[in-house]
């Protein structure tokens, strides 16, 4: 697929469009469980629903900054977890006009993110929960798009994806990698996914209220897709565009690091 829209998911290399909604294990679609009526239930501010980003962060001074300042005209509520970050994180994310949460000491990607939707879910006009890195890997109008797609209820969660078109520049190691990730994925929970290491994520208080989230680095990726397979959500694929910057090559995971992820994966 090349199109940049959120158009129906395609099969990577085929031509069937898929049904709008990602494929279910058993290939059907499932309603949701317990879900309230939700579009009854948002409120629009000037335009603006009440979605919030959470953002885990760890160590990210000089980049979250920018990263803040372009959400917030879109979407203005944000929270940033810091993990015990130790070069300043916190003051710049807050100065930047995001909520800070801090963990007193590193408890992980996974208890970050678990902090931050935790904490959205504390406001009673929640209406959709974006994961976002502060890194400046992510773009603001994937997010919003995939934000759009939840709002209209067209799935309970949107997942990002990097190989649904040809923005995202991959290192060749690295696309091996996280293909074989999305492969392990696959095979161990049936869910059709293309790139399942994905930061960027938007979902319903329904996915928000049903997850638990407590790995940290990769593997809570992997925990947040074996619980999904579990809840049987309504999912789709977004196109999404990773941005690959030097600093982000530079501070990012280990190929060794990520191969030892695969192995306890697939050794598991
Ligand atoms: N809260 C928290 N955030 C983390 C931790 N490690 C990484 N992050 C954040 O998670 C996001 C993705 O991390 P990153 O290292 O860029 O992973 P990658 O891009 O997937 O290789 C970024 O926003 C990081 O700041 C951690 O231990 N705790
Ligand atoms: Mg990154």
């Amino acid at each position: 697929m090349t199109g940049r829209g959120p158009g129906p998911v395609r099969r990577p290399g085929g031509d069937d469009p898929r049904p709008p909604y990602g494929s279910h294990p058993r290939g059907r679609r499932i309603p949701a469980r317990g879900v309230p009526a939700r579009r009854g239930r948002c409120v629009i501010l000037d335009g603006v629903g009440r979605s919030w980003v959470v953002i885990p962060m760890f160590n990210e001074a000089s980049v979250v900054a920018d990263v803040v300042t372009g959400l917030l005209p879109h979407l203005p509520h944000v929270v940033c977890v810091d993990d015990g970050s130790s070069d300043g994180s916190p003051e710049v994310a807050r100065q930047a006009g995001a909520v800070v949460v801090q963990h007193p000491i590193n408890l992980g990607q996974g208890a970050s993110l678990q902090t931050g939707i935790d904490y959205a879910l504390q406001d009673p006009e929640l209406d959709c929960i974006i994961t976002f890195d502060a890194d400046g890997q992510h773009r603001v109008a994937d997010a919003l798009a995939m934000r759009d797609r939840v709002l209209a209820d067209e799935a309970d969660i949107v997942l990002g994806s990097r190989f649904l078109d040809g923005r995202t520049r991959l290192a060749p190691m690295k696309r091996l990698v996280l293909k074989t990730a999305a492969l392990q994925s696959r095979l161990s929970t049936g869910m059709d996914l293309t790139d399942a290491h994905n930061g960027l994520r938007a979902f319903n208080p329904y996915v928000a209220r049903s997850i638990r989230l407590t790995q940290n680095r990769m593997a809570h990726a992997s925990e947040l897709i074996n619980q999904l397979a579990e809840l049987k959500p309504r999912w789709v694929e977004h196109p999404v565009e990773i941005i690959y910057t030097d600093y982000s090559k530079a501070k990012g995971q280990s190929l060794l690091n990520a191969v030892n992820i695969l192995a306890e994966l697939f050794l598991r």
